[in-house]
C-alpha cells in the first residue's frame, strides 16, 4: 500500500504519530493508498523550518526564486501524464479533465506568478513642495496555504506560487481526500532545488492540522480555499489573532439565458458549467435561469444533451464525468436531489446513483440531474450542492433574471448569455458576484482579480491582488 509522506525543511518524513488515514481511489471505492495523519506537532516542525528558511528566502532577487519556481513549473510539464494520472485516480476525474484543465494550470500558476515578480512595483508619491513618499512591500513571513479536493494541484499551487514568488515561506495542506498530487508536487520542489524548509507540505485532517496552521502564532497570513462553514471556522480562529485572510469559499452561481443569446454556444457552454468536474467546481452555474419566451426550447435542448453525457471510468477517453470525490459526498449530493423532490421539484433526467460494472462496482457514481418547478428561496436553490446537480429556472424580465441572480446568500461567479453589449454590460454591472462571464465560462486570464462576495468569501486571488496579499504596505515618507 502505498504510503504518502510530509515534505519538511526539505526532506520526506513521516508523521510523529506514526498514523495513517486511509486514501480511497473514488473510481473503485477501494482505499489504495495510506496519508500522514499529522498533528500539531508536524505542523510546529514545519513552522520552524519555515521560519528559519524565510530570512534568506524573503531577501533573495525575485531573479533567482523565478530561476527555481520556472524550474518547477518544467518538472509539472515533463511529468504532465503521471500528475494526471495521480489526479484523475485521487479525485475520480476524467483523465481527460486533469490532463487538459488541472495539471497544465498548476505548471502555469507557477510560471505566472514566477515571472510576476520581476515586474511587481509599488508606489512613490511626490509632492513638489516639501516630501517624497514612497511605499515597500516586503513578504509577510510563513504563510499558511490550505486547499480542497476539487482541484487539488490547480488550486494548491494558485496559493503557494504568489506566496514564494513574493518572498514568503510556506506551510500547506492539501485536502486529505486528495493528497496525491501535493506529495508528487513535494518530489518536483527537490528536484528543483527548493531550499529546505521555503515550503513544507503537512498532510492530515482539516479539523487537526488544518486547524493548527490557522492558529500557529508564527503564521501570520492565511490563504484558503474551501467550503463557507469551514471558512467562517478560520475566520472565527484567525481573527482575534490579526492574521490577514483570504477566503475562497462556496458559490451558487446563476447562470443568466437571455432570450437574444446564441442558443447553440449557450446550452453547449452550459453543459459544461454545469456537470465538468462532476459539477465540483465552485465556479460552476448550478442555477440556470432562462428568459421565459426561451424556457421550453431551451430546457429540451439541454436535457437531451444532458442525457447524452457518459458517466463511466475516469481512465476511458469517451468518459464525460467521473466518480464524485466520496462516498460522504455522493451522499450529500444525493440527498440534495430527495430535498428537491421534497420542495416540489421536478426531476426532468438524473437524481440517481449508479452503479458500473466489475472494479468500479463499488465506485462514487450519480447521474447528471436537472431539476426544474423549484422557487428561488427553497433550500434546493439556496444552498451549495456541488455535484452534478442543476435547477432551471424562468425569468420574465431582465429584472427578475437580476432578482433571481441575487437571490442567494453567495457572490462568486456568474455568466450571462446574449448577443446585446449594452445588456451584457447592464445585466453585468447589477449581478453581485466576484466574477462574471459573459458569452463563455471559465474563460480565464490569471492577471484579474479571483474570488467571491457575499458569503463566498474575502479578498481576491490572482494578479497583482495575490502577490499585494502576501506583502506588508510600509510607506516612508521623506522631507525634502
Ligand atoms: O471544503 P472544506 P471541501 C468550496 C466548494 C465546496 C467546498 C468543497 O464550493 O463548498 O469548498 O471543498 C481543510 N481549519 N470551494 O469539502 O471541508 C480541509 O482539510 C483549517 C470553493 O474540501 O472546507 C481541506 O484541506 N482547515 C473554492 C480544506 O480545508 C480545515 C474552490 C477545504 O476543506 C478545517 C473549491 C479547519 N477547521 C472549493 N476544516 C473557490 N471559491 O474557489 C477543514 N479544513
Amino acid at each position: 500500500m502505498q504510503k504518502f509522506f510530509n515534505y519538511i525543511n526539505g526532506k520526506l518524513i513521516e508523521p510523529h504519530s506514526g498514523k495513517y488515514l486511509d486514501n480511497y481511489n473514488p473510481a473503485e471505492g477501494k482505499i489504495y493508498s495510506l496519508v500522514p495523519d499529522s498533528d500539531e506537532s508536524d505542523v510546529d516542525q514545519a513552522v520552524t523550518a519555515a521560519s528559519v528558511a524565510f530570512p534568506l528566502w524573503s531577501v533573495l532577487p525575485a531573479e533567482e526564486r523565478m530561476k527555481i519556481l520556472l524550474k518547477v513549473a518544467d518538472l509539472i510539464d515533463h511529468d504532465l501524464s503521471k500528475l494526471a494520472l495521480a489526479e484523475s485516480i485521487d479525485n475520480g476525474k476524467p483523465m481527460k479533465l486533469a490532463r487538459s484543465l488541472d495539471i497544465p494550470r498548476a505548471s502555469a500558476n507557477i510560471r505566472f506568478y514566477a515571472t510576476a515578480a520581476m515586474h511587481f512595483a509599488t508606489d512613490a508619491h511626490v509632492n513638489e513642495e516639501d516630501s517624497v513618499n514612497y511605499t515597500t512591500r516586503m513578504p509577510i513571513g510563513v504563510a499558511g496555504c490550505i486547499s480542497p479536493w476539487n482541484l487539488p494541484l490547480y488550486l494548491f499551487t494558485w496559493k503557494i506560487a504568489p506566496a514564494l514568488a513574493a518572498g514568503c515561506t510556506v506551510v500547506a495542506k492539501p485536502s486529505e481526500l486528495t493528497p496525491m498530487t501535493a506529495f508528487l508536487f513535494s518530489k518536483l520542489c527537490i528536484e528543483a532545488g527548493l531550499p529546505p524548509g521555503v515550503l513544507n507540505i503537512v498532510h492530515g485532517l482539516g479539523g487537526k492540522v488544518g486547524q493548527a496552521i490557522v492558529e500557529h502564532p508564527q503564521v501570520p497570513v492565511i490563504s484558503f480555499t474551501g467550503g463557507t462553514v469551514t471558512g467562517k471556522k478560520i475566520a472565527a480562529t484567525a481573527a482575534p489573532m490579526f492574521k490577514k485572510l483570504s477566503l475562497e469559499l462556496g458559490g451558487k452561481n446563476p447562470n443568466i439565458i437571455l432570450a437574444d443569446c446564441d442558443f447553440e454556444q449557450a446550452v453547449k457552454t452550459s453543459i459544461l458549467s454545469s456537470f465538468a468536474n462532476q459539477g465540483e467546481i465552485c465556479l460552476c452555474g448550478s442555477r440556470i435561469l432562462v428568459e421565459r419566451s426561451l424556457f421550453d426550447k431551451f430546457v429540451t435542448e439541454f436535457v437531451k444533451r444532458t442525457k447524452e453525457l457518459k458517466v463511466g471510468d475516469p481512465q476511458n477517453e469517451l468518459t464525460d464525468l467521473g466518480a464524485l470525490v466520496s462516498e460522504a459526498h455522493l451522499h450529500k449530493v444525493l440527498s440534495y436531489v430527495n430535498l428537491a423532490k421534497e420542495e416540489g421539484g421536478k426531476i426532468l433526467t438524473g437524481g440517481n446513483p449508479i452503479k458500473l460494472e466489475g472494479h468500479l462496482s463499488s465506485g462514487y457514481y450519480m447521474e447528471p440531474t436537472v431539476i426544474v418547478d423549484l422557487d428561488e428561496k427553497c433550500r434546493t436553490n439556496q444552498e451549495e450542492i456541488f455535484g452534478p446537480v442543476v435547477t432551471i429556472m424562468p425569468f420574465e424580465t431582465e429584472a427578475h433574471a437580476i432578482e433571481l441572480a441575487n437571490s442567494t446568500p453567495y457572490g462568486l461567479s456568474a455568466t450571462i448569455w446574449t448577443e446585446n453589449l449594452k445588456r451584457a454590460h447592464r445585466v453585468s454591472h447589477q449581478v453581485k458576484s466576484g466574477i462574471i462571464w459573459v458569452n463563455c465560462w471559465l474563460h480565464r486570464d490569471l492577471r484579474t482579480p479571483f474570488g467571491g462576495m457575499k458569503q463566498s468569501g474575502v479578498g481576491r486571488e490572482g494578479g497583482w491582488e495575490a502577490l499585494r496579499f502576501f506583502t506588508e504596505a510600509k510607506n516612508v515618507c521623506v522631507k525634502l
